[in-house]
């Protein structure tokens, strides 16, 4: 029991750079992390290297705020993240290193007619795949969030809500770790402050990647790196239908857990879950500009805030810890974009925004296979890139839970 709550794995020391492998990884978040765990699990593809930047899971993985479900709008969206909620929900046994997977419930609040119906299409869609998911009304969420203001006498009174059981939060650094450790100890090499500064092409053919630590020929290239999507694509030499604009969170001093489920309101832009440290895990809305930068700001907590005391009026003395934001790639659709791309031998895993995270297990298991065979496969296929040519889009803004 002891070894299981440890709280960092034992990774194995960087090993030295070669000059080429059959696959290298660009970017060392959850994503790229989990594709070469996968590669060399699932497919025994171990000459593999990720490509980090920085340092290990420091993008968007180590800042979101880990919320974990599968209650999309869209079939294609719903059958993607119904398996990222199954691996999760093996991934400490697989890792035998506890990630803090811990089912909560996940409330989307409805505050109008409008937001009562879309809550009923995503209820309707999630049953039909098998996804548990129904419309609550406020007797049934005052039983699930006993300390949540239902009162009619405020702006936006509560109508209702979808109800989501398997909703679920984890701890994000664990599940890189875990993936990270995983990887490194079947021969995939990851190497920190490694970045990629251009891609090297024969024709129409990508067979590597000039770095800050020189030249290294690639077998086959996956760029798996978030907010720096465009960046990325810009220097293969294709255009990514992407936008990247900041998305900030923030987190309390822990206090004695009061708060069960996870609860989103979309109306008033704020959504708040307790840690079981007891913290509490806050967000709002995208900052409403693009920009590659991680600045926080103060107009961003003041406008969360004044929302979230409508919800939790006695909150008000809460003290605020800390205050991060990350870098997101907006995709026009609110899906990802993930496959193939005009360079040969270049896959693609973007178009992440701000719901990757709990992605990062299927598109693991799902872009290793991409690689591995050569081939998409059908759950993920919908999210091709050629989709914005052929206006086959998977609009999934309804289930952002995040304003935008
Ligand atoms: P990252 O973790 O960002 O990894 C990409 C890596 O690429 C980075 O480490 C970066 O340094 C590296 N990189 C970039 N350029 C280069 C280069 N040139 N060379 C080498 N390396 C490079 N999703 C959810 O599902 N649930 C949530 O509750 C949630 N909350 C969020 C809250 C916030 C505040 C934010 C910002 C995001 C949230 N998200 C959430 C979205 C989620 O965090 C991301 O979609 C997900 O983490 C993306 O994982 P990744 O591995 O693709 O990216
Ligand atoms: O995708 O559930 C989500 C989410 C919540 C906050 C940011 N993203």
């Amino acid at each position: 029991l002891r070894r299981r709550y440890r709280p960092v794995p034992d990774l194995p020391p960087e090993p030295d750079l070669k000059k080429r492998y059959d696959v290298v990884i660009i970017g060392g978040g959850g994503h790229g992390l989990a594709t070469a765990y996968y590669l060399a699990t699932v497919h025994g593809i171990r000459d593999v290297a990720v490509l980090e930047k920085g340092y290990l899971a420091g993008g968007n993985t180590a800042r979101n705020t880990a919320i974990i479900r599968s209650n999309y709008l869209t079939p294609e969206g719903v059958a993607f993240y119904d398996e990222s909620v199954r691996l999760f929900q093996g991934l400490s046994e697989e890792f035998d290193f506890n990630i803090l997977y811990s089912e909560r419930g996940h409330l989307t609040l409805a505050h109008t007619d409008a937001a009562i119906r879309t809550a009923r299409w995503r209820a309707e869609v999630n049953k039909h795949l098998g996804v548990a998911s129904e419309v609550i009304y406020p007797d049934e969420i005052a039983r699930l969030a006993p300390n949540l203001n239902l009162s009619r006498d405020v702006r936006h009174p509560v109508l209702g809500a979808l109800y989501h059981e398997p909703g679920a939060i984890a701890r994000h650094d664990a599940v890189a770790w875990g993936y990270a450790t995983g990887a490194a100890r079947r021969g995939v090499s990851i190497l920190q402050k490694t970045e990629v500064t251009g891609i090297v092409k024969d024709g129409d053919r990508a067979i590597g990647v000039e770095t800050n630590r020189g030249r290294i020929e690639a077998g086959q290239i996956v760029q798996q790196v978030a907010g720096a999507s465009t960046l990325l694509a810009d220097m293969a030499g294709f255009r990514l239908p992407i936008r990247t604009v900041p998305l900030q969170a923030c987190v309390s001093l822990p206090v004695k857990p009061f708060l069960d489920p996870i609860i989103v309101s979309g109306s008033l832009h704020v959504y708040i879950s307790q840690t079981p440290r007891g913290e509490l895990v806050m967000g709002g809305a995208s900052d409403p500009y693009p920009l590659y930068g991680t600045r926080s700001t103060l107009d961003f907590k003041e406008g969360l805030m004044a929302n979230m005391l409508e919800l939790f009026p006695f909150l008000a003395e809460m003290k605020i810890l800390r205050q991060w934001a990350g870098m997101t790639d907006m995709s026009p659709d609110f899906s990802p974009i993930m496959g193939e791309t005009p360079i040969r031998n270049y896959w693609l895993d973007s178009g992440w925004g701000t719901w990757g995270f709990k992605a990062t297990p299927v598109v693991g298991k799902r872009m290793a296979e991409t690689v591995a065979t050569g081939t998409v496969p059908e759950l993920i296929r919908p999210f091709r890139l050629a989709r914005f040519d052929d206006i086959e889009l998977l609009g999934d803004k309804g289930a952002a839970s995040v304003g935008h």
